[in-house]
This record gives structure tokens, sequence and C-alpha cells, in this order.
């Protein structure tokens, strides 16, 4: 009888099922963030995504948020989407870099730090053509995260063209974009550390073909000022003479499967060939304090202090966030009231986990999403005191009713 029974209500259900998704598909539907059954075009996509029309624009830290350039778009033979920019490398800029009078002496990707956020769509044939200015002094690159060709990494190991673009010069860098993720983009020229502290960097953001659900999208890039200059150069390892093998011990072993350092007298790294180290490195590395004076998310400290991010309440927004500090080890992104869903790297669309505070490495990214059940004003900040006492810091004013009526709290 119970086999019976559970049989029928097995059936019952599956015919209800399969009558109200056919009969009435508007009730499966959540309220927002619907993703269309049929193919969107490429021009309703670029909508969706908020592309600029406004591909020369030199977007202010508050407008960076929302800036998405999708670059001048064509089709090729086969029929695929074509997206090509033009990043225009000057050094010495003055950027304002503080609501404090700090004026940077930057390098910049079309006259900005963070450079423009590069928007494309997983499979778009990606043309960028970086010139490097004639009045700069310094060879440049472009090296972009992702999957392409070793030709178009923008690294000088291999000799590629696009490795080191010397001033006057410009080199075109050619990709099929994938997999869809957040990434991000810098010059690889040494010392790449200066060429990225002075500014050399932005997001580029490969979105999948069927587009994420719908919502209110941001870009936030985490960065540092080193404004010390005058420490600027290569670092390389120290003369081994400096660190004599103390008594006792006659070396290591790296050997495999070896557990016994005592009988061994040398060190197995034939194979690695070293470059040649000179004394002028080793005093400055040992010296080599560089640091960061001032920490940004966007390139402006305390930006989003003196701009409040207007955000309402049980609307979903959606956070691409690419950490480019350089010198620090870690950096954090923690939000205030509310906890968000972080996708590692945006490669895939099922969160990895639910959280209030996401920890980065240098070229580490992801995308948060989140709501805000209350309204009121709410910092976010790296979870570093130093970093957010200079300049990482922000506020997200809140505002409408509270909307979880499953969540209750006191008011
Ligand atoms: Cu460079």
């Amino acid at each position: 009888m119970f086999r019976q029974n559970a049989y029928f209500f097995a059936l019952a259900l599956s015919i209800i099922l399969l009558f109200s998704s056919t009969v009435f598909p508007l009730f499966n539907q959540s309220t927002y963030g619907q993703v269309p059954a049929t193919p969107i075009s490429r021009e309703q996509y670029d909508k969706i995504k908020n592309c600029t029309t406004d591909l020369s624009k030199k977007p202010t830290p508050t407008e960076y948020l929302t800036y998405f350039n999708c670059g001048h778009v064509s089709k090729d033979e086969s029929g695929r989407t074509v997206r090509q920019f033009t990043l225009i490398v000057q050094e010495h800029q003055k950027i304002p870099i503080s609501y404090e009078g700090h004026i940077f002496d930057g390098w910049t990707y079309n006259g900005t730090i963070p450079g423009p956020t590069i928007r494309v769509t997983e499979g778009d044939l990606v043309r960028i053509r970086v010139i490097n200015s004639n009045e700069n002094s310094h060879p440049h690159s472009l090296h972009m995260h992702s999957i392409h060709y070793a030709k178009n990494d923008g690294v000088s190991m291999g000799g590629y063209p696009g490795g080191a673009i010397a001033p006057g010069r410009s080199f075109t860098y050619e990709f099929i974009a994938q997999p869809y993720g957040v990434y991000p983009y810098h010059c690889h020229v040494d010392p790449i550390a200066d060429h990225i502290n002075r500014g050399l960097y932005g997001m580029m953001i490969i979105d999948p073909k069927e587009p994420r659900p719908q919502m209110t999208e941001m870009a936030m890039l985490l960065n540092g000022y080193d404004m010390n200059y005058e420490q600027e150069g290569h670092v390389s390892l120290p003369p081994a003479s400096e660190f004599p093998p103390s008594q006792g011990e006659k070396g290591m072993n790296m050997t495999e499967g070896s557990v016994n350092n005592e009988t061994n007298t040398g060190m197995n790294m034939t194979h690695v060939s070293l470059p040649s180290i000179k004394e002028g490195d080793a005093a400055k590395a040992a010296d080599d304090k560089r640091d960061n004076e001032i920490y940004t998310v966007n390139g402006k400290a305390f930006e989003y202090m003196m701009n409040p991010i207007v955000l309402h309440t049980g609307k979903p927004y959606r956070i691409y966030v690419v950490n480019m500090l350089e010198f620090d080890l870690v950096n954090s992104m923690h939000i205030h009231g509310a906890m968000f869903d972080y996708y590692t790297a945006g490669t895939d669309e099922t969160p990895d986990y639910t959280t209030d505070i996401v920890t980065f490495s240098q070229g580490d990214r992801g995308i948060m999403e989140f709501k805000y059940d209350f309204p009121g004003t709410y910092m976010f900040h790296a979870h570093q005191t130093e970093f957010t006492d200079l300049g990482w810091m922000g506020l997200f004013d809140v505002r409408g009713d509270p909307v979880n009526t499953s969540r209750t709290d006191a008011t």
C-alpha cells in the first residue's frame, strides 16, 4: 500500500512539475537576474554589461567603478566578434592619489591609474595595440593573464617583440578571450615591481557567453603607492660569501628522498643557472625597505569616504575585484553589515563560499555578489588596519527600507 501511494504521489508530482514548467514558466523565474532563454545579441549583451560609449574617457576614481571599456567592435570573415583596444603608455604623469595633495609620478595606460577596465566576451578575438610614447625613456609591455600564445604574453623571455616595446614603437597583442573570469593586466618589463608600482596595470573581464544574472556591477582594483622612487631598481640574490656556513654544517642536501643532512657536503642545484650578482645589488637588497605610503581602491586614497557609494536595500550588486598591491604580501577586502558570495577568479558560476572578508596575494582576484537587508552607512575596507589608515577604506550609503522579511534585527 505504501509503495503504491509513493508511486502515485511521484507520478502526480512529475505531472504537476511538467505542467507548471511548460504552461507557467514565469512562475519558476526569480524576480531578477533571469537569463533569457534565447541567445542574446552582441549589442544587447554589451548594453547589459554597461559598456561605455566613450572609449577615450579618462575615468575619475568614482567613474572607474562603472567604466567598462568593451573596445571598438567589428566582425572578422568567420563572423567572430573582434574587439580592438588602444593603450598608450605615458611616463611621468602627475596623478592625484589623495585629497591631501599627494601627486604621484605615475606611468599610465591611457592616462589613469589603474588603466581602463577591458571587458570582452569569451570567444571574442581581442586585439590590444600598445603604443609606447616617443617621449618615454623605458621599454614597456602588456601582459594579460588568461590563455594565449607565448608571443602575445608580453614577457621578454623567449625574445618575442611584444615582450619589450621600445619608446616610439607599438605592438598589437592578439588572442581569443578564454576562459571567462576576471583578470589583471600589467606591464611585465624589468624591474617589474617598479613598472607595476608606477601604475601600469588594470583589470580585464572576460564574460561568459551566457550572461551572468543581471545586477548592478562595479569594478574595484586594489593598489598602493611607494613614493620613494630612488629605491627603485633590480633586486637580486646577495652573494653567497655574505652568508658563510656556520661551523658544523657542511651544506644543504636537496636530493629527493634523503633525510640525513650531516653527511652531505654540497648543494645539488648544478642545473640551475643564476644571473651574475653585483655587489651593489646585494647592498641594495639588504637595505631594501620598499613599502607603500598610500593604499587605495581604484587609485585615490579615501575616494569612497569622500564619495560614498549609494546602494539600495534588497538590490543585488556584483563587484569585480583585483589586487595589484606591490611590496605587501597580502591585501584584503571586508564589508560591514552584509555577507557576499565569492567566486574565486570568476571562473565558475557557483560561488566558492559566503563570507564578509576575502584575502588576496598580488594578482589574486574574484567576484563578490551581495545585497543589503538593512539601510545605513557601512564601511568597506582592507582588514589590515595600516592599509585602512593609509587610504584603503570606503563607505556604502545603503538607502531604502529593510527588505528581508525572514531576517529581523533590532532597530
Ligand atoms: Cu613598463
